[in-house]
């Protein structure tokens, strides 16, 4: 494995800092499982309080927490609606049909945008021969779509549907704050139209582990006890909670400097020969960079990148994504600008 200097391939990549670093160690802690450690509770408190829920729950990873929303929110056999780029359907290894029994039901979406009529037609029909409809899961930003975010009008009457049909909406809010610092509106205003919200600390927010699951106390209580059952019940995790409250207060508006990286870098690869960006992809930290080259295609050039030391991952035959975070400057940008102009060039 060459070097790697400039690491473009995830906000997930991102390391903690000194100042989060010295929280950690600073942290008072007791263990989680008797609802003891003062940290963790903070935590909670603070997410209850940023999304406007009643409650929270720390968990482990983005993964476990969209799948103890899934379960704690659906009973086997039932369907989920998502679109079909999400996280949840894509990148959890199977995981609702294999912890909650159920069954996906992906629908075609534009930049990652569901359309409400198409998530109307297929709630299914009270008929013995269908799933029911169990959850709707929205996904904000959305990764695959290229970190693009969804319009709250559009949510609105999504949620609208799903109150009038008695279905409950998740969101996979992973990057939700990605989408707060964005557009300017606040967490709480998009988490008002979902049931539950996922929220990860571990992308652009630069804590090492951990996600917090939010929504009415009754919804948390029972997804505690889902959290314990998934082998997510942790002891003094305080000390990881604190990077987490660290983020909170440090690494939130400093997210816009990772867009203005984002932007920095499509703008410029959108120039280049063989290469192909929508700009209308790029709003928040991620840019799919389409490769239409007579020499490389996504997966040569992203090796061709590494020989440099640039690593951004392939996600399929043409795109490469580029994701920008708090261990990235603006000087690293340009330097990755040099190097893709000088690979498409020689060759
Ligand atoms: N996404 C990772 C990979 O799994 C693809 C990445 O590098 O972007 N929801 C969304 C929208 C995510 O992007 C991710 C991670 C998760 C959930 C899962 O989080 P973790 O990795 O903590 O389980």
């Amino acid at each position: 494995m060459k070097h790697i200097r400039i690491d473009l391939r995830s906000d997930t990549v991102t390391r903690p800092s000194p100042g989060m670093r010295e929280a950690i160690a600073r942290a008072d802690v007791g263990d989680d499982v008797y609802d003891e450690d003062p940290t963790v509770n903070l935590l909670q408190e603070r997410v209850a309080e940023l999304m406007g829920k009643e409650d929270a729950l720390y968990v482990p990873s983005g993964t476990m927490s969209n799948q103890i929303a899934i379960k704690t929110h659906t009973q086997p056999g039932q369907e989920v609606i998502c679109e079909e780029n999400c996280h949840i359907f894509n990148y959890e290894a199977g995981a609702p049909a294999f912890l909650a029994g159920v069954q996906m039901r992906p629908l075609r979406g534009k930049y990652g945008v569901l359309n409400v009529d198409d998530v109307k037609n297929a709630i299914r029909e009270d008929n013995l021969h269908f799933p029911p409809t169990g959850l709707i899961c929205l996904e904000n930003t959305h990764n695959r779509a290229g970190g693009t975010v969804y319009p709250l009008d559009n949510i609105f009457t999504i949620a609208n549907l799903a109150v009038q049909k008695g279905i409950p909406l998740h969101l996979d809010g992973a990057r939700l704050m990605n989408a707060v610092v964005a557009t300017g509106i606040p967490a709480r205003e998009y988490a008002s139209y979902f049931d539950s919200v996922s929220l990860c600390f571990s992308k652009g927010l630069g804590a090492p582990i951990g996600s917090v699951l939010s929504g009415s106390k009754e919804f948390i209580a029972k997804a505690r006890r889902y959290r314990k059952i998934f082998g997510g019940g942790m002891r003094q995790v305080g000390i990881l909670a604190a990077a987490c409250l660290y983020a909170l207060d440090n690494n939130v508006k400093r997210l816009a400097e990772d867009h203005e990286n984002a932007k920095l870098l499509a703008e410029n690869l959108k120039n280049i020969s063989g290469i192909f960006i929508d700009m209308k992809q790029v709003q928040t930290n991620m840019v799919m960079i389409h490769v239409r080259h007579k020499k490389y295609n996504s997966v040569s050039l992203s090796k061709a990148l590494l020989a440099y030391g640039i690593a951004a991952n392939a996600v399929d035959d043409e795109r490469i994504r580029a994701v920008t975070h708090l261990n990235i400057s603006r000087e690293q940008i340009l330097e990755a600008i040099d190097i893709f102009q000088k690979i498409m060039k020689d060759s």
